[in-house]
């Protein structure tokens, strides 16, 4: 990223930083607001882990709308907005109880771009959340890999000089999933060379989160992910369930398995009942701060 300016930092802001497996972001409390107060330019200079915050995005807690009682919007350390984040919303529902504020019986009703997304606070730091049903059609994603109706499920793209055999799956925001051979190796993925490919492919018009990942049993899944609009992360949630809905597509995978990052394990459930996903893993506050005046 280019060095940008303290001067673009937003005076006298409070926010709280909040991690969970070490994809991190600063969550600012604009319940008394209805639009997110800052500029891309100005999420992009808090998220500089030198001249800023630092963070992999910026978090507003917003008023409720179409029924839930909050609302949640995203936007990446690009400035760009994703319509879901996952290890974002456990660490919103975290700030939530920390307030005091009480939940439904089911958890926080949080609106988000992606829909009705309920995270359910649970003992030692964890937080369990009903992420909603996965999109698979090729308009939902979106891409062009297929025609509108269809789904991507084992296609070929050609990215950084070779041919992949790609999964795709909305969990409200585009994830490409691919699954590494046997005899390969996810350390020795070359993630900054072939991540930036897979994210700007022309084949994903809004751009995609990237997922490679090994199967090590039918339970237990690894992956690193290149996120769209923040690169390499420790973790990515939703990127988690839509590498659990695609294993469990190409057969790969039982609908409940533990799913490992850089930064730790997320045990994610596809509900063959509901066809909602579950994702529970930890979201961890860890200070809160003013911007300088
Ligand atoms: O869709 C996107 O642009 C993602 N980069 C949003 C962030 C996803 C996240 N890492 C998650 O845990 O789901 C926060």
């Amino acid at each position: 990223m280019s060095t940008v300016s303290s001067l673009l930092l937003p005076s006298h802001l409070p926010f709280h930083k909040y991690q969970g497996l070490g994809n991190d972001f600063i969550l600012v409390d604009s319940r008394q607001q209805l639009q997110p107060c800052l500029t891309p330019e100005q999420v992009i200079a808090l998220c500089d882990r030198r001249f800023g915050v630092g963070a992999d995005g910026v978090i507003f807690l917003l008023p409720g709308q179409a029924g839930a009682d909050f609302s949640m919007r995203l936007f990446n350390s690009d400035g760009s907005e994703a319509q879901m984040c996952g290890n974002g919303i456990r660490c919103l529902a975290r700030f939530l109880h920390h307030l005091g504020i009480p939940s439904r019986e089911d958890g926080y009703y949080i609106h988000t771009l992606a829909g009705l997304i309920v995270p359910q606070v649970q003992a030692n730091d964890l937080v369990k959340v009903d992420m909603g049903i996965p999109r698979l059609l090729a308009e939902q994603i979106p891409t062009t890999l297929v025609a509108p109706g269809q789904k991507v499920i084992q296609k070929t793209l050609t990215a950084a000089g070779r041919d992949w055999t790609v999964t795709a799956v909305s969990m409200g925001n585009p994830h490409c999933v691919t699954f590494l051979g046997d005899h390969e190796s996810l350390q020795a993925l070359d993630l900054p060379v072939v991540g930036p490919q897979f994210e700007h492919h022309p084949a994903f018009p809004e751009r995609t989160n990237t997922e490679f990942v090994q199967v090590l049993d039918p339970t237990h899944l690894q992956m690193r992910v290149w996120e769209r609009g923040a690169g390499a992360t420790l973790a990515c949630g939703t990127g988690a369930c839509a590498a659990l809905v695609a294993a469990v597509l190409e057969g790969r995978a039982e609908p409940e398995a533990r799913v490992e990052l850089p930064g730790g394990s997320l045990e994610i459930l596809w509900d063959p009942d509901t066809q909602h996903v579950f994702m529970t893993g930890p979201a961890v506050h860890v200070f809160s701060g003013t911007v300088a005046g």
